[in-house]
């Protein structure tokens, strides 16, 4: 405890559980709120969002067995969104462990593949070295890890002192590469910079990228899903790449000669087409910038590859360049730049509706069948017109969360909560209360599809007790998996298995029989003020309140389009075969 009080470690997400309570009792004591949620699975999806949104590391807590198995989702999630988190995993005790006792599972192997380290207290007399040990590397590696901790190791008295701990200056990249990164920026005929998430995980790091982007009049994409790495009102910012992104962004990149990728591992699904733009500028020189070595190269052919420190290494670059540097047809770049943003901009505002493709016609069918409801982009339209410009956003993975991707823009950084690259649903409801817990000051607003709402919202129950702060959680309501439903209708004839939802469920009275607002929604009028409403009263009257939108059923691009195929019949299967 009086580590975790040195490291500032205050919140603490899970269950309780009696493999815990030798700490857990301790935590008001120490000045740890734990924060006791409805099911392990959304607890560790808070801890994720707390932690994204403040920056500030905080812990994972559970039973053993069942209740730190429920954990295995959120930390493989918190793992991809590069979430330093504390995972502690209490283990059935050395006395019985092999004896398929009470609650028993490796936990170990259950979490190999989802913390970058993972270490199991073997004596009690090492504890503190461990878990010291265990917060450096979730500090060091942005990741979480694990400290798994046989539960009769709590209740040992044994004279021990506290580590020191070791804080790692972070590297500002080899020089010969920083020198050869400025070379190449300074040399571009049409430079572009792609920020990751470690533009914003480096200190300072999207200002640095900033100046850089300044100095070359370079436009600068973010990353899949890290639509808040770049000040979305800046001159230069072109939006984000992938999935359902930014047209302009994709335009802008394609044509690079050279292309600076600060803080990314560029993971194989961010760059896919998007709009049918195979836009990746595949003859361009890369810079790859990331402060862990084994991800650099690991998915495209880099010219320069530099480990190190975002923020660090742009300086390093900026400082080198000579003053002509980004002079040959700035001005012809900015102009591009703007007429391509502005393009977009009135693309996007004039989309109202998602195609079909041909020789299918979902979409049409599914906007004759409800006239009167929204469809997915007039919702996000009538969202972004009353958002507040300083809210922090979660979303969701589902079709209309991912048509979202092109609307809001972010100021700041550490305000935009997406699932990440584990994908999964039932994220947007606890990372966003995660968000408001560190941020109590600032709006917040979660997003998700009526299914993966469904996953995670039993927090519902958890999330109204007194000092548990207020959120607004708004609901796409279109009575379907709907994301699974567009694979079926391009790849599987309609043949829909297991796509549609429950649509007796009024998710809005749920919200209500909870003790929380719930309100339901018909029209753009009606959200824009249920919206303002709700923030208002998020703010002023600790209230917390779930939207229920009542949306059409047309469905946007299939999240994967690289990956699908139609099905080949072999040998043809019949029900009568059944044994
Ligand atoms: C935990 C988990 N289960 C299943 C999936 C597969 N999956 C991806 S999107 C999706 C449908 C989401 O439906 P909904 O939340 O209603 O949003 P919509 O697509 O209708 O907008 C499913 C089931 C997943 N990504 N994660
Ligand atoms: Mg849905």
């Amino acid at each position: 405890m009086k580590l975790l009080q040195k490291r500032g470690i205050d919140n603490a997400f899970g269950i309780i559980g009696s493999a815990m309570m030798p700490i857990s009792d301790l935590f008001p004591a120490a000045g740890v709120k734990f924060w006791d949620c409805a099911h392990e699975y959304t607890a560790g999806m808070m801890a994720d969002g707390y932690t994204r949104s403040t920056g500030k590391m905080s812990m994972m807590i559970a039973q053993n067995g069942p209740g730190i198995a429920n954990f295995v989702t959120p930390v493989k999630t918190a793992y991809w969104n590069h979430t330093p988190l504390l995972l502690v995993t209490p283990q059935a005790a050395n006395k019985t462990i092999q004896q398929g006792g009470f609650q028993e599972v490796e936990q170990m192997a259950m979490f190999k593949d989802c913390v970058c380290y993972q270490e199991e207290v073997r004596d009690p007399t090492r504890m503190l070295e461990v878990l010291n040990r265990v917060i450096e590397k979730a500090q060091r590696g942005s990741a979480p890890a694990q400290m798994n901790i046989p539960r009769d190791m709590w209740t040992k008295v044994v004279e021990i002192e506290l580590p020191a701990g070791v804080e790692l200056e972070h590297s500002s990249g080899g020089a010969h590469s920083v020198t050869a990164a400025a070379d190449l920026l300074a040399n571009a005929k049409f430079p572009v910079i792609l920020n990751g998430v470690g533009a914003i995980l480096s200190k300072g790091g999207v200002d640095a990228s900033r100046k850089l982007a300044e100095k070359l009049s370079a436009p600068v994409c973010c990353n899949y899903q890290h639509n808040d790495a770049f000040p979305g009102n800046h001159a230069l910012f072109a939006g984000p790449l992938g999935y359902n992104g930014s047209k302009a962004a994709m335009e802008l990149i394609s044509k690079a000669d050279v292309v600076l990728a600060l803080g990314t591992r560029l993971n194989p699904f961010s760059s896919l087409p998007g709009y049918g733009i195979d836009y990746w500028p595949k003859g361009a020189k890369l810079i790859q910038v990331d402060i862990n070595g084994d991800r650099i190269g690991l998915t495209k052919p880099v010219e320069v590859g530099i480990q190190g420190d975002a923020a660090l290494v742009a300086d390093g670059i900026l400082a080198q360049l000579p003053s002509t540097a980004g002079d040959a047809d700035r001005a012809g770049r900015e102009a591009l730049i703007k007429t391509t943003k502005s393009n977009w901009a009135t693309e996007l505002a004039g989309m109202d509706h998602e195609q079909d493709d041909v020789g299918t016609t979902w979409n049409e069918r599914a906007r004759k069948a409800q006239p009167n409801n929204m469809s997915p982009r007039q919702v996000w339209k009538a969202i972004q017109r009353v958002l507040p410009s300083d809210a922090i956003v979660s979303t969701d993975i589902g079709n209309i969360c991912a048509i979202g991707n092109a609307y809001p823009t972010f100021e700041e950084s550490r305000k935009y909560l997406a699932p990440g690259m584990f994908g999964p649903c039932g994220y947007g409801f606890p990372a966003i209360i995660g968000a408001k817990i560190g941020k109590p000051s600032v709006p917040v607003v979660g997003f998700a599809g009526d299914g993966a709402f469904g996953i995670s919202m039993n927090e519902l129950t958890a999330c109204g007790r007194d000092e548990w702060p207020a959120v607004t959680m708004v609901v796409f309501r279109n009575h379907q998996w709907g994301a699974e439903k567009r694979n079926t209708t391009l790849w599987y004839k309609d043949n829909f298995v297991g796509t549609e939802l429950n649509t007796g469920v009024k998710y809005a009275d749920v919200a209500t029989a909870c003790g929380l607002k719930g309100v339901r929604v018909n029209s753009s009028a009606e959200l824009e003020a249920a919206l303002t409403d709700a923030v208002e009263g998020q703010m002023k009257r600790n209230e917390t309140t779930l939207i229920e939108v009542m949306v059409n059923q047309e469905l946007g691009e299939p999240f994967r389009r690289d990956a699908m195929t139609c099905p080949v019949e072999v040998a043809g299967i019949d029900k009568a075969d059944m044994q």
